[in-house]
């Protein structure tokens, strides 16, 4: 069995990676949930629907979330009656968060996750870190922000000066994470290249998360989202410079000391594999395509195997 955590777009490339060299069986997906929030009357799940999108094949290659050659005429209708547009919702993916928000008055995040990657023919573990709510508050010069009013409302405009999880002191893990890391052919657990403040953080705070990573029986890796001091997507330098902490791949490294058995970092860092303190494995990081992704898989399960047998 391999576990991987991941946030949105960078985790779910090399969660689609993995699902090309690991039955669907043996792979269970660990989606952060800090980013959901309640919108338009509707329950939003962002990285739980960009992985399953893009193990379904279906996501939006030039966004890396929402659908692939989805529409807008629903963002367009809302616009003429003066809604709210800041966040956008394709068409189709309209669909999931409606369908979505309906099933989970009937039942938990994990089972409404399961019943829409089976009919999307996802046949890989897609599992909510936890059926609770951990909401991601982003503390910064200018108040605290609601995490999508800081990503998408804000554009990462305002700098961070902390990061708050409500709910994740009292939050469960959820069943599926649990059986996941319990699975007696434990193999790996990896940290996909995702912010490591806003995607893998807010998973760490839930405190059973936390002791069942304590208590592994398997290596776990981090891939670094960082390559030659710049992130592949997102806001994670940036957030590393405002927090005052090192913007590069050692500086990702340094936040997961003590945690990590392995760290991942590109060929471009090469240098910076000395100041790690776990092994490392340098090597192409950066997946512009699905050979990519399947050959970063390859190489972290076989590190991972490595680190097995030391
Ligand atoms: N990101 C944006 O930058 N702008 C959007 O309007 C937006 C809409 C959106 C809708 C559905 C969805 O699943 C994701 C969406 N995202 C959007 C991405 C998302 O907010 C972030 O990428 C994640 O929360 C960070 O991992």
């Amino acid at each position: 069995m391999i576990v991987a955590f991941s946030g949105g777009v960078g985790g779910a490339k090399l969660a689609a990676g993995l699902a090309t060299v690991v039955k669907p069986e043996r792979l269970t997906v660990v989606v952060n949930v800090g980013d959901d929030f309640e919108h338009l009357g509707l329950r939003i799940c962002p990285d739980l629907d960009t992985v399953m999108y893009t193990l379904a094949g279906l996501a939006n290659p030039t966004t890396g979330w929402g659908l692939a050659g989805d529409t807008a005429s629903f963002m367009a209708a809302l616009k003429e009656i003066g809604g709210d547009t800041w966040f956008h919702l394709g068409d189709r993916d309209l669909a999931t968060h409606v369908e979505r928000s309906r099933l989970l008055a009937e039942m938990s995040l994990s089972e409404v996750t399961l019943s829409l990657c089976r009919r999307l023919g996802v046949r890989q573990a897609v599992v909510p870190v936890s059926d609770e709510q951990v909401r991601t508050i982003v503390r910064t010069t200018e108040g605290p922000l609601n995490f999508q009013d800081y990503f998408v409302r804000r554009r990462c405009a305002p700098s961070v000066l902390g990061l708050t999880f409500e709910g994740a002191d009292s939050a469960a893990a959820s069943d599926g994470f649990l059986q996941a890391m319990c699975h007696p052919q434990l193999e790996a657990i990896i940290f996909c290249p995702s912010n490591p403040h806003l995607s893998i953080a807010p998973m760490l705070a839930i405190s059973e998360v936390r002791a069942c990573l304590n208590s592994r029986r398997a290596p776990l890796i981090a891939v670094s989202p960082i390559i030659g001091g710049a992130a592949v997507k997102g806001p994670t330098a940036k957030i590393q410079k405002e927090l005052g902490l090192q913007v590069s791949a050692s500086g990702v490294a340094d936040l997961y000391q003590g945690l990590i058995d392995g760290f991942v970092l590109d060929v471009q860092d090469a240098d910076l594999a000395h100041t790690v303190s776990v092994p490392t494995l340098v090597t192409q990081t950066l997946m512009r395509d699905r050979s990519d992704r399947k050959n970063l898989a390859k190489s972290v399960l076989e590190f991972a195997a490595s680190l097995r047998t030391r």
